[in-house]
């Protein structure tokens, strides 16, 4: 080990982590890459040097690994989401956790939109229509209109918001419900998810995951977004009861769903693969060249901060 390594802070990254996020750990820190996972002896070894955990949205960081890293100072997660971390048990530790926020807004907003429409218009299904030929035999059958239909917002952060100015575009009555009312917002809010269901065409999922939200969308809400209703979800699969989708995407409950949260990734079941009425994408929301740079160096600057000994650029809101 040369000198400049001695001095260099050891990393635990806690899943796979982006390419573009491990070039910068790499390149900076020495990386103990998913040890806990792959060699626990190994982990037991480097744990009193381990000082930072890197981390993405969905990775798991739980009390117990925590607590097998005395030496731990912080956890800079690549993604906004921070759910799979345990945040209490960090905070208990006085150990920050950080995020990605903001530099994601645009891109899940994008793929909100775009599932919206490639639901309503049959995006996926013309394109089919096309390369089997059927056009030769006639036109594709008429689809629904989104401009104009009526928008509902679980969820009113900064994605939530960014959602909220694309429908306007589109000439779409906005109502939204969150934990709070924001009433500096032109929006309408609804109290319960289930009121706002029935008053939307476009029910649109972008909440945090976690505990508190989990199966928020069940069956009374899809019940009362009713068989003219699309469901759109871009936060986490956790948000949605996924067989209460699938019963109501079978039964015309609802007209049909724009999906890139799964409830247990990568696996789709097959019973939602078999539905006609869904478009599905494979958590890609952030996934574009730009937007995952800028959040491999956000993470990666929250964790030079810290080691420089200046404020972190993003902590979570708990850790403020
Ligand atoms: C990514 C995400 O899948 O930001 C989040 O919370 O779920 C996604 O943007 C992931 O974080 C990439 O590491």
């Amino acid at each position: 080990m040369s000198t400049s390594e001695v001095s260099k802070p050891e990393v635990l990254t806690a899943t796979k982590l982006s390419p573009l996020y491990m070039e910068l750990l790499n390149a900076n820190f020495i990386v103990h890459d998913r040890l806990h996972q792959t060699d626990p002896t190994a982990l037991a070894a480097a744990a009193p040097r381990i000082r930072a955990i890197a981390a993405g949205g969905e990775s798991t960081v739980s009390a117990e690994l925590i607590a097998k890293l005395p030496a731990l100072e912080i956890i800079s997660v690549m993604g906004v989401g921070y759910d799979g971390v345990d945040v209490p048990a960090a905070k208990a530790r006085k150990i920050p956790v950080t995020h990605t926020p903001d530099v994601l807004n645009d891109d899940v907003a994008d793929l909100a939109l775009a599932l919206m429409l490639s639901v309503a218009r049959a995006i996926p299904q013309s394109d089919q229509f096309i390369r089997q030929g059927q056009w030769l035999q006639g036109g594709m059958p008429l689809q629904r209109k989104m401009s104009g239909s009526r928008l509902g917002i679980v969820g009113m952060g900064r994605i939530g918001q960014a959602i909220a100015s694309r429908g306007l575009a589109f000439g779409m009555p906005i109502a939204y419900t969150a934990r709070n009312p924001r009433p500096a917002l032109p929006y309408r809010y609804l109290p319960s998810v289930t009121a706002l269901a029935a008053e939307s065409d476009f029910l649109v999922v972008i909440t945090p995951g976690g505990a508190a939200t989990r199966h928020m969308i069940n069956a009374e809400v899809l019940k009362a977004l009713g068989p003219r209703g699309y469901v759109i979800n871009v936060a986490r699969g956790s948000v949605m009861d996924q067989d209460a989708l699938m019963e109501a995407l079978e039964k015309g409950v609802i007209a049909g769903a724009g999906l890139d949260v799964f409830a247990k990734e990568p696996e789709v079941p097959q019973r939602l693969l078999n539905l006609p009425n869904v478009v599905l994408t494979p958590h890609v929301g952030s996934a574009t060249h730009e937007t995952r740079r800028a959040m491999a160096n956000l993470a990666f600057d929250n964790l030079k901060a810290h080691f420089a000994g200046v404020p972190l650029i993003t902590p979570v809101p708990e850790c403020r």
